[in-house]
C-alpha cells in the first residue's frame, strides 16, 4: 500500500562522507536538503560551492546545496538523517530534544550506543535507525565520491512500528530514485552484524596501518579475526543474536569486497581524530563483562587503539 504522506524537507547532520554521499543523492532527485556541519568553514563552503559528487559511473556533477553550522541549532524539516560518528552524537542530543513532534529521525551511527542515546531523548516512535553498506569516501569538505554500491536498510531498533508514514515514504521515495532502501522490522540484527565486521576489520586494519584486505593476506591476522569472532559471537549471543559460519563468511566478504578501503578507524588515526573504538570494540567487552562473558582480545585492542589514538590526537592531520 502507497503511505499517503510525503517527506518535504529533509536535514543531514554531519559532513563526513556518508553524510555529503546522501546529501547529494538526495538533493540530484529532487529532495530539499540541507548539510547541517559542525564548522562553520565547511557550511560556507558548501553552501557557496554546493557538492561536487562523482556518482558510481565516474559522472562528475555539481549539487547546489544548503548548508549551515550546528551552532545555528537544527532547521526544521520533516526528516533528520544522522550521520555524525558515535562520538559526536552526545554534542547534538540538545538540538534533538527541541525538534518539532512531527519530525522523524534516521540514525546511520556504526557501532552500539546510539539507540539507548536517541531513546532517552525522543518520544516513542520518532527514531528510526539504519545501517548503510554504500561505499563512499570524501575528497575534501565539498567533495565525495560514490565508490561501491549498498543498501541502506531502514527501521526500528527492535519490532516497533515500521509503517510510519514519513519514514515509509522516505524509503518508498528513495527507491523510486534509485537509492536501494528497504524498510526492515527491525535493525537490530542487523547493526550486531555491522557491529562484528567493525569489530574485527576496524581496530586490526587501525593497529597494522593497511587496508582492509591486506588482513585476509596473511594467515595470522586472518587467524586473529577468527578468534575475535568467536569472542563476540558469544557475547552477541547473549544478547539474542545468534550468529555462525555464514557470518564470519560476510565479513571476509566485506574484507575482499572493500579490500583497498582504509577503514573508517585507520583513517580516524592517521588524522589524528578520536576513533570510535568505544563503541564498537569497547561495546563488545562491557556487555561481555556484564554476561560474565571473557573478551580478552577485544579489550586488548580497545585499549591498544585508545592509547594510539590519544598519543596521536591533537596532532597535525
Ligand atoms: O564500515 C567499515 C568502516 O571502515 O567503518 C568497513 C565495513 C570496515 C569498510 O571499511
Amino acid at each position: 500500500m502507497q503511505s499517503q504522506a510525503k517527506v518535504h524537507r529533509t536535514v543531514v547532520v554531519g559532513g563526513g562522507s556518508v553524510g555529503l554521499l546522501y546529501a547529494a543523492r538526495l538533493a540530484v532527485a529532487g529532495q530539499t536538503v540541507t548539510v547541517v556541519t559542525r564548522s562553520s568553514l565547511q557550511a560556507n563552503q558548501l553552501a557557496q560551492n554546493g557538492i561536487i559528487y562523482t556518482q558510481l559511473d565516474g559522472e562528475l556533477r555539481l549539487v547546489p546545496i544548503d548548508a549551515c553550522p550546528i551552532e545555528q541549532g537544527l532547521p526544521e524539516a520533516d526528516l533528520y538523517l544522522l550521520t555524525v560518528k558515535q562520538t559526536d552524537l552526545p554534542a547534538i542530543l540538545p538540538a534533538l530534544r527541541r525538534l518539532n513532534s512531527t519530525a522523524r529521525i534516521i540514525a546511520l551511527q556504526n557501532g552500539m550506543g546510539h539507540h539507548e542515546l536517541l531513546h532517552d531523548v525522543l518520544s516513542e516512535g520518532r527514531s528510526f535507525f539504519a545501517i548503510n553498506t554504500e561505499g563512499a569516501r570524501r575528497l575534501s569538505g565539498t567533495e565525495v565520491v560514490h565508490t561501491g554500491s549498498g543498501v541502506l536498510r531502514v527501521g526500528p531498533w527492535e519490532n516497533g512500528n515500521s509503517s510510519d508514514p514519513v519514514i515509509q515514504s522516505f524509503v518508498e521515495w528513495a527507491t523510486s530514485v534509485g537509492i536501494q532502501a528497504v524498510l526492515e522490522k527491525s535493525i537490530k540484527p542487523y547493526a550486531w552484524r555491522k557491529l562484528m565486521a567493525n569489530s574485527l576489520i576496524n581496530p586490526l586494519t587501525a593497529l597494522f596501518e593497511i587496508p582492509n584486505g591486506a588482513l585476509l593476506d596473511n594467515p595470522h591476522t586472518e587467524k586473529l579475526m577468527r578468534e575475535l569472532f568467536q569472542e563476540a559471537s558469544a557475547v552477541a549471543e547473549y544478547a539474542g543474536q545468534k550468529l555462525g559460519e555464514t557470518d564470519w563468511q560476510e565479513i571476509v566478504a566485506i574484507c575482499r569486497n572493500t579490500s583497498r578501503n582504509l577503514s573508517s578507524m585507520l583513517q580516524d588515526v592517521k588524522r589524528h581524530r578520536q576513533t570510535e573504538v568505544e563503541s564498537i570494540n569497547g561495546y563488545i567487552v562491557k556487555l561481555g563483562k556484564l554476561a560474565g562473558i571473557p573478551t580478552p582480545l577485544h579489550e586488548t585492542l580497545f585499549r591498544v587503539i585508545t592509547l594510539k589514538s590519544a598519543m596521536g590526537m591533537g596532532k597535525e592531520g
